[in-house]
């Protein structure tokens, strides 16, 4: 076997925090500047491969590339030469045994297992375009990804392979299902062994920067999510010096980047960024999230530095550990909802070390950042990351002065910057609807002060962002509205003091429900918003109301019930 569940595979050693790499730049070899356009990327030869000679020429040391661990103890540590090969082999079994080719799509719902990052790069190496997805989906989801994208292949895991052969049929263009597991599936190939014997011989395609390399879903306002297309320039960005200076990441660097593969967060974290600068990507398998294991691990492993959403470092905060004095963690940072001064003096006074705070999008990657070793701001995203020229806009595009509410705003015009998205695929009229003037506008309401830190105040529209989960109120009222009981409902955020919002739905019941037990009722519309869709946007919290706000058209009036919530927080 290449790999598995086995206790310590190989014999790795970290080297000790004082040792550095002295025989290569410290941070990797920036060959690229902030407002270079290359005509051609690609992440696998121009980063990975290279990382891979570097080891070959013994200027690397003995760090893993790749470091996955689980709480049963088993243990998988890759070096890039390892990856190289194993990652040519995927891409083989993708072009060889399952016939696919540069620009086809691969949609990739896996957990958080090795084979994740094989089938990612893989994908890069042949240009296929894959579409990271979280395991939560349930079947509806899927076959809403598979039939917008006209995916020629999935890749997923026992667990979600019921899901999508109950689909399937639904689905002409998807030519190829591969399982990642121990055991066969009748009409499924076996992904493991075809890595086994497939050649790690391959020649890495020669994209463009501009060519497609994957497809984010992202939720939206109005109806279910759009397929934000991201180019090679994506992972090209992080090579520029500005985005460098974020991490400031070293090869003897041990990177934890909590995030399910199915968003970009763990894309940029869990690979590009990282092994941009030759640093080690280090992963927990688990399946469940509990901050106790997250505490253990940090005490465990050698991490020297760690990202995740700000509700994991609040929940962490919540608990009653004892000590939270990680003996090697320098550095920590949140992304994908806001965080409050208060929660970041907490966590500095806790473990001694700053919150540093990311800002992104689906569709941006990294935006703004408080670099590392530059001065935190408590409650603002920090500044802008170059080559991205951020602005605060008025909805026509116009700059605003400094602390002025406005939307924030990344200049597109006259030239769109390199890791912007391309587009929303088959979408145009959501793609013209998101340009303002010479911008793209993120829909986030913001601030910047007179030094160029940015203050996040909220949205501009309807999408709750809950634990960092960014859910349109559409996805679940139709999932609601799939139940007997449901006549009509209206979903929005609601304050939450751990989550930051939480899904709130308001609900008219139907005549011959209005005599059920409300809270049983309640719990038994949770379920089914958790069977019907992915669970993560079940909403936490259920009222039921007579009747819905409306405008005199019949639109219903969310922004009402959302202030409703908010004041009713303000008065407990
Ligand atoms: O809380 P409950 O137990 O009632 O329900 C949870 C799960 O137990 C449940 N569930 C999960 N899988 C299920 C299932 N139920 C039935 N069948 C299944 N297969 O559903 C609920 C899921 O909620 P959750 O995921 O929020 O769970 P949890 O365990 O509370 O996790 C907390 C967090 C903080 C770990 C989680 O919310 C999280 O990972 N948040 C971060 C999201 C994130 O990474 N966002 C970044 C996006 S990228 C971006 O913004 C760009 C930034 C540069």
């Amino acid at each position: 076997v290449l790999w598995g569940t086995h206790k310590s595979c190989h014999a790795f050693h970290l080297a000790p925090r004082t040792l550095r790499f002295q025989s290569v730049s410290a941070t990797g070899a920036p060959r690229w500047n902030d407002h270079d356009r290359p005509e051609k990327f690609n992440f696998a030869s121009d980063v990975l491969d290279y990382w891979t000679q570097m080891e070959k020429e013994g200027k690397r040391g003995p760090n893993p590339a790749l470091w996955w661990v689980n709480s049963q103890g088993d243990e998988v540590k890759w070096s890039f030469r390892e990856l190289t090969d194993f990652t040519c082999r995927a891409a083989n079994v993708f072009t060889q045994t399952c016939g696919l080719q540069q620009g086809d799509r691969l949609a990739l719902i896996l957990p958080r297992v090795p084979e994740w990052w094989l089938v990612a790069m893989g994908c890069i190496r042949t240009g296929i375009i894959f579409m990271p997805g979280t395991t939560q989906l349930k079947a509806k989801d899927i076959l809403y990804r598979l039939k917008q994208s006209n995916a020629q292949s999935i890749v997923t895991t026992d667990a979600l392979a019921p899901e999508v052969d109950s689909v399937a049929s639904e689905c002409p263009a998807l030519k190829t299902k591969l399982l990642v597991s121990d055991h066969g599936r009748e009409g499924w190939l076996d992904f493991r062994s075809l890595i086994q014997s497939a050649s790690p011989d391959h020649t890495c395609i020669k994209s463009k920067t501009t060519d497609p390399m994957v497809i984010f879903f992202t939720s939206g306002t109005t109806g279910f999510p759009k397929m934000a297309k991201h180019s090679h320039g994506l992972s090209l960005r992080h090579s520029f010096p500005s985005s460098r200076k974020v991490l400031q990441l070293k090869t003897s660097d041990v990177l934890w980047c909590l995030s399910d593969p199915g968003w970009i967060m763990a894309t940029v974290e869990t690979m590009i960024e990282p092994w941009t600068a030759g640093s080690t990507v280090f992963i927990h398998h688990l399946p469940q999230f509990d901050p106790k294991v997250i505490v253990e691990t940090l005490f465990k492993y050698p991490i020297t530095q760690c990202i995740t959403a700000p509700s994991v470092f609040r929940m962490i905060l919540q608990e009653n550990f004892g000590s939270l004095r990680f003996p090697t963690l320098e550095h920590c940072a949140a992304g994908g909802e806001a965080v409050l001064p208060e929660e970041q003096e907490k966590w500095r006074q806790r473990t001694g070390l700053l919150l540093h705070q990311l800002y992104g999008q689906s569709e941006t990657g990294l935006t703004c950042s408080t670099p590392r070793g530059s001065q935190v701001k408590p409650g603002s995203m920090g500044k802008a990351i170059p080559p991205f020229d951020v602005q605060v806009i008025d909805d026509e595009g116009n700059i605003l002065p400094p602390n002025t509410e406005g939307n924030l705003g990344i200049r597109i015009k006259p030239t769109k910057p390199i890791g912007l998205f391309m587009l929303y695929e088959n979408d145009p009229v959501k793609t013209a609807k998101v340009e303002c003037g010479d911008f793209y506008n993120t829909g986030d309401k913001v601030t910047i002060d007179e030094e160029g830190y940015i203050w996040f105040l909220g949205r501009d529209d309807d999408i709750i962002n809950a634990s960092g989960y960014r859910i349109g109120p559409a996805e679940v009222e139709s999932a609601l509205a799939e139940h007997p009981a449901v006549a009509e409902s209206a979903v929005v955020s609601s304050p939450d003091p751990i989550r930051g919002q939480v899904v709130k739905a308001f609900i008219v019941l139907t005549p011959q429900f209005l005599s059920h037990d409300p809270d049983q009722l309640a719990k038994e519309l949770q379920e089914h918003v958790k069977a019907v869709t992915a669970p993560y946007k079940y909403p936490r919290k259920v009222e039921f109301v007579p009747e819905l706000p409306k405008t005199i058209t019949g639109k219903i009036k969310r922004s009402e019930l959302r202030e409703k919530e908010s004041s009713q927080m303000q008065r407990q």
